[in-house]
């Protein structure tokens, strides 16, 4: 597929309440999003690397301009034959991975698109349904987690995920197991805690969790073997693995029980199929997290999941459980308890509202 053009988007898509986690207090997700063009048919491809640089080194404005000036240049007028010519021609280009996932998922959009199938499909996806779990932010009371946590169990998610930062946590998970000892439960910290926090984890570690996610920095692996090494409960790396390479490095290390693959902070799907084969062969599993991207965005993510080796579930929700409007189209729904299904397609079967791309839009380039 030549390029001939692409289209960038910078978008603030307002939250229908805030989202607190260990590194900031959102009230709007900034994303971009690519249309890569070739000949009549296109792609879109988004990337959620929000509007602060906390979560990573990488932030909206930046990766719109890194697209711009240095990404898509490097793609335009090439004919790229498959993910891997697409990501050799983006790596003179160091880090950047939410700007360059940006490109490398539009062109599996535009790929699956022209084959005419569903991206799930083109990927060798199990199927078009996979299992997604729920997700808690951090909350102003511990009452209103509790009954969010009964909504969601009722509401039948098969597992939830907790935020976790100092002054929301042990007697945070101690409550909520003395009120569902069963459930299947884990915390993510978002790189919040160093190894002084030692003690703080070996009592997190008799709470019987599914994973405790991101413990340590954002960049690290060596001190998450070492806490590995001191608990029970499988650590799952997500921060952390942003390349091929930090996957193996950490395999190598015995830094994690759990891979968290977010398709956007690994550069694309191009390199998260590579960290997926490695962690099969390794018999280490994983799962799909995401960055609240709409629709266009979790589109890719839910192809993503029908991989076999994704064994948890995954970070994927219906849009409005954060959305009031939601940027793609169709927009996200449960198709069953915990599950959601792909688009029919062709690609990911899903695209921004033209109306509301307008309305959400901060910033736009086109680069031909
Ligand atoms: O660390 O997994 C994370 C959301 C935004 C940024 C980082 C993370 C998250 C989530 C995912 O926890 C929540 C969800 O997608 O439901
Ligand atoms: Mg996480």
């Amino acid at each position: 597929m030549r390029i001939d053009a692409i289209e960038i988007y910078r978008v603030s898509m307002p939250l229908v309440y805030p989202f607190r986690t260990a590194f900031s207090d959102e009230d709007a997700i900034e994303s971009i999003l690519v249309r890569l063009r070739s000949g009549d048919a296109y792609g879109w491809g988004e990337a959620s690397p929000w509007r602060a640089p906390f979560y990573s080194a990488e932030w909206g404005h930046a990766a719109l301009a890194v697209v711009r000036d240095w990404l898509a240049p490097q793609i335009l007028g090439h004919d790229l034959q498959s993910g891997q010519d697409l990501q050799r021609a983006l790596a003179p280009v160091k880090g950047n991975y939410f700007a360059k996932a940006s490109l490398d998922l539009a062109w599996w959009d535009l790929k699956a698109r022209l084959e005419g199938r569903p991206l799930w499909q083109v990927l060798g996806g199990r199927g078009p349904t996979v299992t997604v779990g729920a997700d808690l932010g951090v909350m102003e009371t511990l009452d209103r987690l509790l009954g969010e946590i009964e909504a969601a169990k009722r509401a039948g998610f098969k597992r939830l995920k907790l935020k976790y930062r100092p002054g929301w946590e042990l007697s945070m998970v101690s409550a909520v197991r003395a009120a569902f000892p069963d459930l299947m439960v884990h915390v993510d910290c978002n790189s919040a805690y160093t190894l002084d926090d030692l003690p703080m984890f070996e009592k997190l570690d008799a709470f019987n969790l599914a994973m405790i996610e991101q413990p340590l920095a954002h960049d690290d692996l060596v001190d998450h073997a070492a806490l590995q090494a001191r608990l029970r409960t499988p650590v799952c790396l997500d921060e952390s693995i942003v390349t091929l390479a930090k996957a193996r490095q950490a395999l190598a290390l015995k830094a994690c029980g759990w891979v968290n693959i977010k398709v956007g902070r690994v550069g694309g799907i191009t390199v998260a199929l590579a960290i997926h084969d490695l962690c099969q062969a390794a018999g280490i599993p994983c799962w799909v997290g995401g960055m609240l991207e709409s629709a266009v965005g979790q589109a890719h993510s839910i192809a993503f999941a029908a991989l076999p080796n994704i064994k948890y579930p995954s970070d994927i929700f219906p849009t409005a459980r954060f959305y009031a409007e939601d940027l793609g189209e169709p927009p996200i729904e449960l198709s069953g308890p915990s599950e959601v299904t792909a688009q029919p397609g062709p690609g990911i079967g899903c695209e921004p509202n033209p109306a509301r791309l307008m309305r959400f839009q901060v910033e736009k380039a086109l680069v031909r």
